[in-house]
Order: structure tokens, then sequence, then C-alpha cells
């Protein structure tokens, strides 16, 4: 009886996982173009994290990471709700040169 019940469940959470994969397919259908900047001026872990979350919030931002070590910013991005000006110039912003 109890392994009868594992196995509805197993069947149960496999069909949620299909619903949030189709789910994740319909939005990133409208993604997302990769973008590299050269940042200068992060030395450490925080300016990662100030540069991530102050670009992660802008409109049109999909995902944003930072490495100090590569002195690279990495985002996708829809190019259609916001342009690398204004990521450059948000990154200056926080008081870093990107280009
Ligand atoms: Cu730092």
């Amino acid at each position: 009886m109890a392994v009868v019940a594992l196995g509805y469940a197993c069947q149960a959470k496999k069909a949620d996982t299909t619903a949030t994969d189709a789910t994740m397919t319909d939005s990133t259908a409208v993604v997302g173009t990769e973008l590299v900047l050269k940042v200068t001026g992060m030395t450490c872990e925080a300016c990662e994290t100030k540069i991530t979350d102050g670009l992660k919030t802008l409109p049109g931002v999909l995902a944003v990471s930072a490495s100090n070590l590569d002195s690279t910013a990495t985002l996708t991005i829809d190019t259609t709700l916001i342009q690398k000006g204004l990521i450059v110039a948000t990154i200056a912003e926080l008081g870093y040169v990107a280009e």
C-alpha cells in the first residue's frame, strides 16, 4: 500500500515539473541577448554584489552576474526593453567604469 502511494506521489511530482518546464519555456521565448561588459574598479565580492543588485532590478535585465576576477559583468537582456547605454550608466552610478 505504502509503495503504491509513493508511486502516485512520484507521478504527481513529475506532472508538476513538466508544467513548470512549459511555463519557463514560454517566458524565455521572449529572451535574451547576452551582453558581456568590461567593468573596471571591482575589487571584491561586495563589488560584484553591488553591481548585480544594481542591475538586476532594471526592467529588461533577465540575468546578471559580475566577476571581479575577470573584471566583467555578464548580463542577459531583453533588447526591446533596455539598451547597453543605460546599463553602462547604471554601473557608473554605482561607482565603476563599464565599457
Ligand atoms: Cu569590493
